[in-house]
């Protein structure tokens, strides 16, 4: 057995929790309530780059052109927990905010990051970071244990409801939600869970908002198909990249600011 020597390094126990299970909670606060509610109080200024008819979900890979919310996707404690599920050598390529409002009737549907994305093979993790304390109330995301040991499964279309997602799956048909975690995290910190993992959440009818910034990681043998997400983009964060798949962005140096793409939708873009 290995000793973890800082707080976010995984234990051995967390790992094998990790790789039977498929997610993570419980983990040790990235911020402190402190620091959250200054960067809680930053988040305006990104707000205020959205354009007519955009909605946060548009906040898509801002971290390239955002020091905001690079600093955050490269802070060594999340870093390590990471880490501890893809090994010495992985790179970051996505963040995305979850953002419910109170009294939002906008749900996730039921999905597997993996069917979205482009990239092969599916070693990749994602970091849910809380900028909100979450539960079962303000509609927290909930996972299905065990679901990534299953197979990919094929999504169907949804433009029936309001999942902010164009694919979902269906509960009973391809799979049973009875047995799901409910996410429960405080504002600042995070849960980890995997690519192939089942996961969703329903609307909030609260009257607290939900807020949560995905963060996305991969192994550095991970390849993106540029032909389907030509957008894509890696920042190494730890250890070498000697497979040199995919190509590299160039650090942020402003505190806020937006790409110069647009996803024309998430399939197309390969995103969730
Ligand atoms: O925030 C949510 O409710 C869902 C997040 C999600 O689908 C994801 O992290 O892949």
């Amino acid at each position: 057995m290995t000793a973890p020597n800082s707080d976010h390094q995984l234990s051995d126990q967390q790992k094998s929790f990790y790789a039977q299970e498929g997610y993570l909670l419980g983990l040790p606060p990235i911020y402190t309530r402190e620091e959250m509610a200054s960067l809680n109080a930053e988040l305006p200024n990104l707000l205020a780059l959205l354009e007519p008819g955009e909605s946060t979900k548009d906040i898509r890979e801002w971290h390239e052109t955002s020091t905001y919310l690079y600093d955050i996707c490269m802070n060594p404690r999340i870093l390590d927990l990471v880490e501890g599920v893809l090994g010495p050598s992985f790179y970051c390529w996505a963040s995305n905010f979850f953002i419910k409002d109170p009294q939002s009737t906008s749900t996730v549907g039921w999905h597997q990051d993996a069917y979205y994305w482009p990239m092969a093979p599916m070693r990749s993790v994602t970091v849910w970071l809380a900028f909100d304390d979450v539960d079962e109330v303000n509609g927290g995301m909930k996972l299905i244990p065990g679901s990534h040991q299953g197979g990919i499964i094929n999504h169907r279309r949804s433009e029936e409801t309001d999942s902010v997602l164009t694919l979902e799956l269906e509960d009973g048909t391809d799979f049973r939600a009875d047995g799901a975690v409910q996410w429960k995290l405080k504002a600042g910190e995070c849960s980890l869970h995997d690519d192939r993992a089942i996961h969703g959440s329903p609307a909030n009818p609260s009257d607290r908002r939900r807020a949560g910034l995905t963060i996305r990681y991969s192994a550095t043998e991970v390849k993106n198909d540029m032909s389907v997400n030509p957008n894509f983009k890696i920042y190494l964060c730890r250890g070498e990249d000697t497979y040199q798949h995919n190509p590299y962005g160039t650090p942020p140096t402003q505190r806020y600011g937006r790409p110069d793409f647009k996803p024309v939708s998430n399939e197309e873009a390969g995103n969730t």
